[in-house]
């Protein structure tokens, strides 16, 4: 008889910090599925395959349960009562979550009327204490690292190394999935925890083991039966506005639409830099105006509706297919951290300016003119 999934920690038990005494706080997240996109591919009229990991259809609706698992775990096991993160939305929500089910208290830092409402929402409803702060993301992050030194709380955000251990645990996923590690990944980057959790995912699918790796450390847990012999090259995409991997350096006071990434201060620089470099891969960088019609365009092609920050790698796997960095024929694989629905203000005002939308009287005539009109 098979047994239900049961979430990442117990699926990837002997690859993960844990031990028999670890308490396993779980929603079941991960084992998130790899979609193949269709009609994108054809349009652009390229040969390469492209999947997207829907991490949207996580517990919390992002890619973000998957560290948390694994933070909220470890700090129950330590004993925490409390947590604490700054967060842009979508780690608060993870957050709160988790801790409901450990039965701790959540602190979330959010800067002031800058996070999605489906977001805030999730919070509140896991019952974290939120504290809104007149400031942006990385100050929330300046003061979360010193409030650890004067109050008894563990920091859940990816400055935690186990945040990154469940991270990684993405690219298993994708590698055991396809059969074989693709030839790139196209992933957004804000604080840049994620990028580097995968790299560290698919270097120890590959059992790596090599001196120039950063993250195994020489105990890479496939070492004796790697699942694949190859890695992929790192693509790590920016919102314009929002771009410090651009800029080589910080940026004062980021702005973007996708506020998940309105971030100047990436606590994982060095990490996701190296992921870069090493992979033979590259940063780059978006307006907000490509990443909404990226947003409406994966939805009303092929069907995956994300938040702004997540169409972000698919705008860069299909710009770099068109002008030929990506060649023909490879596969490339795409992170969408998130699911649309955390964000309806902004997807519900672009499709007012774009969208089909009418108001009729209740009468079988006028919907009949209504469809037959658009039918031509
Ligand atoms: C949808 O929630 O930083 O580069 O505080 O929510 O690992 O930071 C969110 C980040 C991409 C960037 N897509 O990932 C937070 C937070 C979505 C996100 C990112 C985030 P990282």
């Amino acid at each position: 008889m098979s047994s239900p999934y049961k979430g990442l920690i117990d699926r990837y038990r002997s690859r993960l910090p844990v031990s028999t005494d670890t308490p396993v706080i779980s929603l079941c997240e991960g084992d998130t599925p790899l979609i193949e996109l269709t009609n994108i591919p054809k349009e652009i009229g390229t040969s390469a395959r492209m999947y997207v990991k829907f991490e949207g259809l996580n517990p919390t609706g992002s890619f973000k349960d998957r560290g948390m698992t694994m933070a909220i775990s470890k700090a129950a096991e330590e004993g925490a009562r409390a947590v604490v993160c700054a967060s842009t939305g979508n780690t608060s929500a993870a957050a709160a979550a988790y801790a409901a089910k450990a039965g701790m208290t959540a602190f979330v830092l959010i800067p002031e009327g800058k996070i999605a409402m489906g977001k805030l929402a999730q919070a509140m409803m896991y019952g974290a204490v939120i504290i809104q702060i007149r400031g942006n993301f990385d100050d929330g992050m300046g003061l979360v690292k010193r409030i650890a030194d004067e109050a008894p709380v563990a920091i859940v955000n990816s400055i935690n190394p186990y945040r990154l251990q469940g991270q990684k645990t993405a690219a298993f996923e994708i590698v055991e999935a396809l059969g074989r590690a693709p030839d790139y990944h196209c992933i957004p980057v804000g604080n840049a925890g994620n990028i580097s959790g995968y790299w560290m995912g698919y270097s120890e699918a590959s059992g790596c083991n090599t001196a120039s790796c950063t993250l195994c450390d020489g105990n890479c847990p496939y070492l004796d039966q790697p699942l694949t012999q190859a890695r992929p090259r790192m693509l790590g995409y920016q919102a314009a506005g929002a771009a410090p991997f651009m800029r080589n350096g910080k940026v004062e006071n980021p702005e973007t639409v996708a506020t998940a990434i309105r971030i100047g201060n990436p606590q994982s620089f060095a990490l996701a830099k190296a992921a870069v470099d090493e992979s033979g891969g590259w940063f780059d960088e978006f307006t907000d105006d490509e990443i909404l019609a990226m947003q409406k365009r994966l939805a009303d092609r092929e069907g995956i509706f994300c938040e702004p920050a997540s169409a972000i790698s698919v705008c860069g796997a299909v710009r770099d297919i068109e002008n030929g960095r990506i060649g023909d024929g490879a596969l490339v694989t795409c992170t969408v951290t998130g699911n649309g629905l955390k964000d309806t203000d902004i997807a519900i005002q672009q499709c007012q300016k774009t969208g089909d939308f009418i108001t009729i009287d209740a009468e079988l005539d006028a919907v009949k003119s209504a469809i037959l009109g658009r039918l031509n």
